[in-house]
């Protein structure tokens, strides 16, 4: 059988994530890897998950072992409305709310429900990379606003806005992680929250904020989410439990717009009819029971550690002419080496040889650049793994550096 004349047109823009390949490798056991987020798999809550787990099987299992509605069990959209609640994230209803399986799937399902091919999404540079994975397959124009220290550079997005609009293109949306960006850990300053909402409002533009990480920040700052400073209706919010709990649970959730809502439903229930009945049925046990609000503390105190371990091996490694990103909360370090450096060449002499993995920079850009970048996650390796595998990958750059 030759497969290849069977292929739709359409997987000519399906990608292999980098992040997903390097699990092979983390699975051989020897490899110190700095690739994918995971949280450190320590402080899974696996006692009182696995209680819950049998109390939602025994005392709910007619309801949680049965098919659900596609918008999201009534008992964890009303949970989740009290917790974003407490984030001044006030949503009208249930109607506001969906559960996804994973927020990977709500990234799938905008662009299904948002993209035309030549349709133009602004997204910010570099950004994360399964978002442009997943909505790549939609075919639509790229366009990246480059970030500082205060986050996406509004005044650049406002430029390419208006040039953008002179030459007729159509802008479906913008799509920003505000808070400890994936993957460079950088977050938006208020007042570029205030001017991103302004530009959207002047120039009528749907904003898609993923927020994943700004529920463990470590240092005493908070931020507005854009989603509670939206006076027109015109952001969609999206979060995950995959970082704050468990990824094994598949779940992540949108708020937004209900007409919005519905439309992602309808778009959901032909890849799945819905999330998982019975992790959804936990989560909102969890959240009931208070298990996220004590978990969240925890991660926050265990991944400051991590964080600050590797900040210092960076500082006491890297030689000169490379610099990174100190983030103030999430799972990331985001690292440049010198010009000369190709880190996607470079690392599979760094998995092979110094068994040390990352994620390559370059994927997270849209426009090809962030060759000589890299992402490092700090959550899922031990203090003692970080100094380790920061010295084998300093040790690997020199010997790059050497070369040239
Ligand atoms: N968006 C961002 C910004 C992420 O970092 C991640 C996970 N790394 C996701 C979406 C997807 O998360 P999940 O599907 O596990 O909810
Ligand atoms: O395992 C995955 O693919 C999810 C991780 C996301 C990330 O590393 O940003």
């Amino acid at each position: 059988m030759t497969y290849e004349n069977l292929w739709a047109k359409r997987t000519k823009y399906m990608k292999a994530s980098e992040i997903r390949e390097l699990l092979r490798w983390v699975a051989k056991g020897d490899v110190i890897s700095f690739g994918g987020g995971m949280p450190d798999p320590k402080l899974f809550p696996k006692e009182e998950m696995a209680e819950i787990a049998k109390y939602v099987i025994i005392e709910k299992g007619e309801k949680a072992l049965q098919y659900g509605p596609t918008q999201g069990v009534p008992d964890l959209v009303d949970e989740l409305i009290k917790f974003m609640k407490k984030e001044s994230l006030r949503v009208e209803g249930a109607e506001s709310v969906i559960i996804t399986s994973g927020s990977q799937q709500g990234l799938d399902i905008l662009g299904r429900i948002l993209i035309d091919p030549g349709d133009v999404v602004i997204v910010e540079l570099p950004t994360y990379l399964a978002a442009i994975n997943a909505l790549k397959v939609y075919e639509p124009k790229f366009v990246g606003i480059p970030l500082d220290d205060q986050g996406m550079n509004t005044e650049v997005l406002e430029e390419k806005v208006k040039d953008l609009k002179n030459k007729g293109e159509k802008i479906k949306f913008i799509y920003t992680i505000p808070t400890c960006q994936n993957p460079t850990g950088l977050s938006m300053s208020m007042e570029r929250r205030k001017h991103l909402l302004e530009i959207a409002s002047k120039y009528d533009l749907l904003i898609v904020e993923d927020d994943p990480y700004s529920y463990f920040l470590y240092e005493p700052v908070k931020f507005k989410h854009l989603k509670a400073m939206d006076t027109e209706d015109r952001v969609v919010y999206m979060s995950t439990f995959s970082k704050i709990l468990s990824p094994g649970l598949r779940l992540g959730w949108m708020a937004g717009n209900p007409e919005f809502i519905r439309k992602i439903s309808i778009a959901k229930q032909s890849m799945d009819l819905c999330t998982s009945t019975l992790t959804q049925y936990i989560a909102a046990e969890a959240l009931k029971r208070g298990v996220i609000e004590r978990h969240i503390p925890k991660i926050k105190e265990a991944y400051k550690k991590k964080k600050d371990a590797m900040l210092s091996a960076l500082e006491k490694y890297m030689p000169e002419g490379c610099s990174w990103v100190k983030p103030i909360g999430g799972m990331f370090i985001f690292t440049w080496t010198p010009d000369e450096i190709d880190t996607k060449q470079m690392l599979m002499k760094c998995i092979k040889q110094y068994k040390v993995a990352y994620v390559p920079g370059q994927a997270f850009h849209v426009d090809g650049s962030g060759k000589n970048s890299m992402r490092l996650n700090f959550t899922y390796p031990t203090i003692e793994q970080i100094e380790v595998g920061i010295q084998r990958i300093a040790q690997a750059i020199i010997e790059e550096i050497k070369k040239v």
